[in-house]
C-alpha cells in the first residue's frame, strides 16, 4: 500500500491522539454539540416537596447553629448537575433556617441574592443596616456587595428560599466576599425606611437630603400583602393570559427593569380550573408554590404541586400549568442577564 495516500479512517484518530497532549482538538468532531439549533439544557425538571426538605432542615437545625454554619442552608441541587450546587446551570437555590434567637452573621459578596419567605414571621434581613421585617411570601433582595445579616427575634423557626446567581459569578470568576468584624451591621435606618421612600411609586423629592440607599437599587422589600393584592385585583376583572395566567414582574423603581442585574422575579396567578397553553423560554426558572394545588407539565413530565414546593423548569422546556384550585406561583430566573446579553427568547404555542 502506498504510504503517501491519505487514509482518514486511520490517520485522523492518530492526528487527534498526537494533538491532544498539545491541547489542540478538532472542532468538527464537537461542533454540533457546541452550536446547537435550540437550547439543550443540562438540567432536569425537578421538584422538592417542602414537607420533606423541612424535616431535613430542622434536623440540621438541631445539630449546627446558624452562627456556626454562617448560613444554615440546604442546597436544592439539580440531579443532572451533581456536585455543582446549582438548581439550573446559572442559578442557585437553597432553603435557609433561622431558629428563634439566632443570627446569621453580617457579610457581603459579589453574588446577588433574593429571599422568598416560606415560613415564620417577624425575623429580619438587614441590608446595609436597615432591617426588612419578613412575613410569609415576602420578597427581600440583597443585591451584590451590600452588607447583610439575618436574625430571628420571633418565637418560631423562620425558613426562606435563597435564590442567588452563584453559578454566574463562578462562571465569570468574579467572586469576592468578606465578613464584617461585628455579627450585625449597626442600624442605619428604621425598619421599613426604604419601602416608605420608594415602595409605593414615590421617591424622595428632588432637593431632599441625599438618598441613603444606592441610587441604582433603592428598594429591597416587596411585601406579600402588596403583590398579592395586585394579582387579586387583576384576577377580579381581566381574562388570564393563555400562556402565563395573571402575571406581574417585580421591578426596580430606579429604572423599571428587573429587580437585580442578573436575576428577574415575577408572580403569577391561575384561576381555579385554568390550564395554560404550552410555552418555552430560554430562562430556566425556579418556581415556588405560594398557594393552591395543581400540576406542572414540564416537557411532558408531570409534577403535582403543593404549597411551598419548589420546582425547576429548565431552559427551553415546554411548561404547561394546570390549576386545580386558584394557584399562585413565585418564580425567578436569569432573564435579567440574558436580556442584557441579547440572548433571551420565548415561544408560545
Ligand atoms: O445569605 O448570604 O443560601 O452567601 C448561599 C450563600 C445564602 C447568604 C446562601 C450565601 C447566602
Amino acid at each position: 500500500m502506498d504510504t503517501n495516500t491519505p487514509n482518514p479512517t486511520a490517520d485522523l484518530p492518530r492526528l487527534y491522539a498526537e494533538m491532544a497532549p498539545h491541547n489542540l482538538f478538532p472542532l468538527w468532531e464537537v461542533l454540533h454539540g457546541l452550536v446547537t439549533p435550540t437550547p439543550r439544557s443540562a438540567a432536569a425538571p425537578v421538584l422538592w416537596r417542602y414537607a420533606e426538605a423541612r424535616d431535613f432542615l430542622m434536623r440540621a437545625g438541631a445539630l449546627i447553629s446558624a452562627e456556626q454554619a454562617e448560613r444554615r442552608v440546604l442546597i436544592l441541587e439539580n440531579p443532572q448537575l451533581p456536585a455543582s450546587s446549582c438548581a439550573t446551570p446559572s442559578l442557585y437555590a437553597g432553603l435557609q433556617l433561622i431558629l428563634p434567637g439566632e443570627v446569621a452573621p453580617c457579610h457581603r459578596h459579589t453574588q446577588c441574592a433574593l429571599r422568598f419567605v416560606l415560613e415564620g414571621s417577624g425575623a429580619f434581613t438587614a441590608l446595609d443596616g436597615e432591617k426588612a421585617v419578613m412575613r410569609p411570601f415576602d420578597l427581600v433582595l440583597t443585591p451584590n456587595w451590600q452588607w447583610h445579616d439575618h436574625g430571628n427575634t420571633s418565637d418560631a423557626p423562620m425558613i426562606w428560599l435563597d435564590g442567588l446567581d452563584i453559578p454566574m459569578v463562578r462562571f465569570f470568576e468574579t467572586s469576592f466576599a468578606e465578613r464584617l468584624p461585628d455579627m450585625a451591621h449597626a442600624e442605619t435606618a428604621p425598619p421599613g425606611d426604604s419601602l416608605a421612600r420608594y415602595g409605593r411609586n414615590l421617591r424622595p423629592f428632588a432637593g431632599s437630603p441625599a438618598a441613603r440607599r444606592p441610587a441604582s437599587l433603592p428598594l429591597f422589600h416587596y411585601p406579600f400583602a402588596e403583590w398579592r393584592a395586585s394579582l387579586s385585583a387583576l384576577a377580579a376583572h381581566d381574562a388570564p393570559d393563555p400562556h402565563l395566567g395573571h402575571a406581574l414582574e417585580f421591578t426596580n423603581p430606579a429604572d423599571g427593569g428587573p429587580v437585580m442585574p442578573t436575576i428577574a422575579a415575577h408572580v403569577r396567578l391561575l384561576p381555579a380550573g385554568f390550564t395554560t397553553r404550552p410555552r418555552q423560554a430560554t430562562d430556566g426558572t425556579i418556581f415556588v408554590v405560594v398557594s393552591g394545588r395543581g400540576t406542572a407539565r414540564i416537557q411532558g413530565q408531570e409534577f403535582a404541586l403543593m404549597e411551598r414546593d419548589t420546582f425547576v423548569v429548565p431552559s427551553w422546556h415546554l411548561l404547561e400549568l394546570q390549576a386545580e384550585s386558584e394557584l399562585v406561583l413565585f418564580g425567578y430566573s436569569d432573564r435579567a442577564a440574558q436580556a442584557k446579553l441579547g440572548l433571551f427568547r420565548e415561544q408560545a404555542h
